[in-house]
């Protein structure tokens, strides 16, 4: 009789336990998700405004620009020509992993280092780099205007 009430003990305070962990891990994913989430949304935005690059007709200014591994770089159309940034190499734009001219117009198009088309003049584009290293860009519409992006 003892044995079993310190066995049915021990069950009960299993199921407590169990259940108090279901809860934990219910409420917090949610929470944590949330917060890992709402952090390089929050850290994009504040780093956006710094990390722009004018395209004028004397091409991308500033011409390099050094980034931390997930900061957003922002374009902007100065100029009033249509202006492509896009990753090394023209004409296919697969230097920046994952990169590909091919992948323009598919879903994978917002992943890559490629505006995918002119920029109108006042016209502006924004890409977030998670890959360290250093990615040389072109315009994809001009030759010889070319720019830098290190990512450390
Ligand atoms: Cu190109």
């Amino acid at each position: 009789m003892v044995s079993r009430s310190v066995a049915a003990g021990l069950v009960l305070i299993f199921v407590v336990l169990a259940v108090l962990w279901l809860f934990n891990t219910v409420l917090d994913n949610p929470i944590k998700t949330a917060g890992v989430v709402n952090n390089p949304d929050e850290t994009a935005g504040l780093t956006g405004a710094e990390n722009t690059i004018e395209i004028t007709a004397d091409g991308f200014s500033p011409k390099e620009l050094t980034i931390s591994v997930g900061e957003t770089v922002t374009w902007v159309n100065k100029d009033a020509e249509e202006h492509w940034p896009a990753s090394a190499m023209h004409p296919t734009h697969t230097v920046y992993p994952g990169s590909d001219i091919q992948k323009c117009g598919t879903v994978e198009e917002e992943n890559i280092f490629d505006s995918c088309r002119g920029l109108l003049p006042g016209e502006s584009w924004n890409f977030t780099f998670n890959e360290a290293g250093s990615w040389g860009y072109h315009n994809h519409l001009v030759g010889g205007m070319f720019g830098k992006i290190i990512v450390e």
